[in-house]
């Protein structure tokens, strides 16, 4: 396993929510370090990424801070491509989800030049699939698959070498329960790949997670981006927007322990946390501790 590189991006610009812009410290707080160094993981963390305050300002053309937006998304493409070039495992520190494009389109530039196949488990109660003509906030937190699929402003389609960054099928979403009208349509349309909370409560975490991983083989990069806003709000209420009826702790620990297992988890995204919504850091912690879980510990000692 290759040294994990702890990457902060202290920014909420693009959610409708302050607070994200904690989320990089309150994992630290809850001891992230410590548990990877634990997991007998070398880490490095290199502090936080610096980029625009928030002017929190109403949307323009669809886009809320979309000119802060990119300069931040710019900051965490860089911060990631170097990160994998240097062979360390980048894990985000965010931050809200809008710098799920920056990161994935590193992470897409990256395996193209080794000539590595890319799939990306997106873990989120929400598709982040609208434009800036359907979106019904402006909020860029729920666009970056669109702009990963190239459908978005070029400023953010274009953020890396190659655009569209992705194809819709390199991306499997679990745990999805909102989404948009506009939005529902489109994905159809992408014949986006969604395991929604529908189709888990029918077949069951194991089941979906099973068809979601069928494709990885040994020469997979899976990228993970965890929306922390995936999980049910009971258990991980520290989020900005939160939706009722997501996967609880044991189905949580499921899905990240079936990831370890796959031993290809090369990059990771931890989003949407937010302190202001939190109770004492409590879903910090759970962040937390599902992480070591995805990083390989079991409840039963493995040999
Ligand atoms: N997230 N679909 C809603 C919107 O405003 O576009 C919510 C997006 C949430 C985004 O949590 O990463
Ligand atoms: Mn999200
Ligand atoms: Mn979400
Ligand atoms: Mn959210």
């Amino acid at each position: 396993m290759s040294m994990i590189r702890l990457i902060g991006a202290p920014t909420d610009i693009g959610a409708g929510h302050r607070g994200a812009s904690m989320g990089p410290e309150a994992l630290r707080v809850a001891g992230i370090v410590e548990a990877l160094r634990d997991r007998g993981m070398a880490v490095e963390d290199l502090g936080n990424l610096s980029g625009p305050m928030n002017p929190w300002k109403p949307p323009v053309n669809g886009y809320r801070h979309l000119p802060q937006v990119v300069e931040w998304n710019r900051a965490v493409y860089n911060a990631v491509r170097e990160a994998l070039g240097e062979a360390r495992l980048p894990v985000l520190l965010g931050g809200d989800h809008c710098l799920g494009l920056g990161s994935i389109a590193a992470v897409a530039d990256h395996c193209r030049l080794h000539g590595k196949k890319l799939l990306i488990l997106w873990l989120d109660a929400h598709a982040d699939f609208n434009t800036n003509q359907i979106t019904p906030s402006g909020n860029v937190h729920g666009m970056p698959v669109a702009c990963l699929c190239g459908i978005g402003p070029p400023e953010l389609t274009q953020i890396g070498d190659h655009c569209p960054a992705i194809q819709p099928e390199q991306i499997r979403q679990i745990g999805i329960r909102s989404v948009d009208a506009g939005e529902k349509r489109l994905v159809h349309e992408m014949k986006l790949d969604i395991y929604d909370m529908r189709y888990i409560d029918e077949i069951g975490i194991k089941r979906a997670m099973e068809e979601a991983l069928s494709d990885l083989d040994d020469n997979t990069h899976l990228h993970v981006s965890f929306d922390v806003d995936f999980l049910d709000p009971e258990i991980a209420p520290g989020v900005g927007t939160t939706v009722p009826g997501g996967p609880n702790y044991r189905e949580a620990q499921l899905v990240m322990e079936m990831i370890a297992d796959t031993n290809r988890m090369a990059s990771l995204d931890i989003v949407e946390l937010n302190p202001a919504y939190d109770d004492h850091n409590r879903t910090a912690r759970l962040a937390v501790d599902l992480v070591e879980s995805l990083f390989g510990k079991s409840t039963l000692m493995r040999l």
